[in-house]
């Protein structure tokens, strides 16, 4: 995880290595996420609303709730994230640097990031 890689290429990155970039189901895996951190540093998670701005996904197509656009499932956006900053068009989705929670960064941003076994543990 320690790579520093785009978001299309950490997403690549996982796939190779026969899993997928992080999904976050529930308050646990956010919790054991953060664990694998190194310091405050933004890390790359499995969501993006790059196919349709505003309409964020998991990567296995799951919605992700947001504060103008709820939905059922576990979400855990950063104050005021996500936010389009300044007016780049961030649409990968990653832990925030130094805050607690999620952040919409510029997917070619090279950030680590973590990757997850799809298959049971
Ligand atoms: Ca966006
Ligand atoms: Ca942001």
């Amino acid at each position: 995880m320690g790579t520093l890689l785009n978001w299309e290429d950490a997403r690549k990155n996982c796939a190779k290595l026969g899993g997928q970039l992080a999904i976050i189901r529930n308050q646990a895996e956010n919790d054991a996420a953060l664990r694998l951190r190194v310091g405050n540093e933004y890390i790359w998670l499995g969501g993006s609303d790059k196919k349709g701005e505003g309409n964020w996904k998991w990567i296995n197509n799951v919605k992700i709730s947001t504060y103008f656009k709820p939905r059922s499932g576990y979400s855990n956006w950063g104050v005021g994230q996500p936010d389009n900053y300044q007016g780049i068009n961030q649409d990968c989705l990653t832990f925030w640097d130094s805050r607690p929670g999620w952040d919409d960064a510029d997917c070619s941003s090279k950030f680590p990031s973590i990757c997850e076994t799809t298959k049971p543990v």
